[in-house]
């Protein structure tokens, strides 16, 4: 069989064989009546782990952030958000569609909008006004390559939310890359955000799944819009069995091997002609390559590599970017590294 690299996402990432063991081994129970084992043993797990008083599964990030959003705030109310962030974005309008916000959207490319700004963004009490009712943060920041929000914005952030009274959501689909690059636990930065909400099925490996932290009223009230949003599965003892090794402490180091695996392809990549690479975005399982310089298009490049085995995604007219995942070893990134340089010497 052809060999085929696939960098394209973390998300398309199988369960371990440690997964599906536990999965078939589940007990299960009904879930919407709080009766199954496994999912109870995964929320509280991800509680603990958030630094959190409870946390709830639900089936995609999606959903988590959505339901936050209806949580904290009010139909009419406004949203503050990075022009980038993955809620505003790439979640179909569901905070407008479903939640019935508006949103302010502050731009600041390095993960996170500037606390001046953001202190600026928020309305002051008039009748023409929407009330500003959420801080909304996002950590790795998916659309500027995976970096990491300098850990004090979150402190200088939180000092603001305090100061008017607002909550903030963390959408923390890749929380545990920004603690390994920061070197933190992960509670430690979701300790700034009122919630938070976490991915299973990206790097972690497991095949469906996201929880939502935060206080026990908090979450009382996402109960309702999880199940409102048709979130209340029965048995999902198969899917929490899977969570629960994907939440381990090795497990989430191991994390570590995507971003050294980044590191060595960001470090081939830029030493081929024509691709250029920022390596101060290349902080976790992302890697953002720059074709502009020999106007090498995109979607030219990427059907080159394809035919020769190696998947990545189009990031703009000259730009491409490339994920790594445990779906992916040193030996897949040293053939994609080969396949790349041979396409760059043809074109
Ligand atoms: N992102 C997906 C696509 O939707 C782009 C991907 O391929 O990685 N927050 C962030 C930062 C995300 O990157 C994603 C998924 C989500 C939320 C939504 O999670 P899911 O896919 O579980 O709904």
């Amino acid at each position: 069989m052809k060999k085929l690299v696939d960098l394209r996402r973390d998300t398309n990432t199988l369960p371990t064989e440690e997964m599906k063991e536990a999965a078939f081994r589940s007990p299960l129970g009904d879930a919407v009546y709080g009766e199954d084992p496994r999912q109870r043993e995964l929320e509280e797990l991800a509680a603990f782990i958030l630094g959190k008083e409870r946390a709830i599964f639900l089936p995609s990030g999606t959903m988590g952030n959505l339901v936050a959003l209806l949580t904290h705030t009010q139909r009419g109310n406004e949203i503050i958000l990075e022009e980038n962030a993955h809620i505003f974005t790439s979640e179909t309008g569901g905070l407008a569609q479903v939640a019935g916000l508006m949103v302010k959207t502050l731009r600041n490319e390095d993960g996170a909008p500037e606390p001046r700004d953001i202190e600026r963004a928020i309305r002051p009490e008039n009748i023409h006004y929407p009330r500003t009712a959420l801080i909304g943060l996002e950590n790795t920041h998916y659309r500027y390559g995976g970096i990491v929000v300098p850990f004090t914005r979150f402190e200088k952030i939180r000092e603001v939310a305090d100061r008017y009274n607002l909550p903030v959501h963390l959408d923390g689909a890749r929380l545990f890359n920004a603690a390994i690059y920061l070197g933190v636990e992960a509670k430690e930065i979701a300790r700034y955000c009122d919630s938070v909400m976490i991915s299973l099925s990206k790097g972690l490996g497991a095949p469906v799944g996201s929880l939502l932290a935060g206080s026990c009223d908090f979450i009382k009230e996402a109960e309702r819009y999880r199940k409102m949003l048709g979130g209340g599965m029965r048995q999902t003892g198969w899917l929490c069995a899977c969570g629960i090794i994907a939440l381990s402490e090795d497990n989430i180091s191991r994390l570590r091997e995507d971003h050294d695996n980044a590191q060595f392809l960001a470090e081939g990549l830029q030493s081929l002609p024509g691709i250029k690479i920022d390596r101060h975005q290349v902080q976790t399982n992302f890697v953002l390559a720059d074709l502009s310089e020999r106007e090498l298009e995109a979607t030219v490049f990427l059907e080159r590599i394809r035919e020769k085995g190696v998947l990545a995604t189009r990031a703009g007219d000259f730009a491409v970017r490339f994920v790594t995942s445990r779906e992916v070893n040193r030996e897949d990134i040293v053939f994609a590294l080969q396949v790349i340089k041979e396409v760059t010497q043809v074109i």
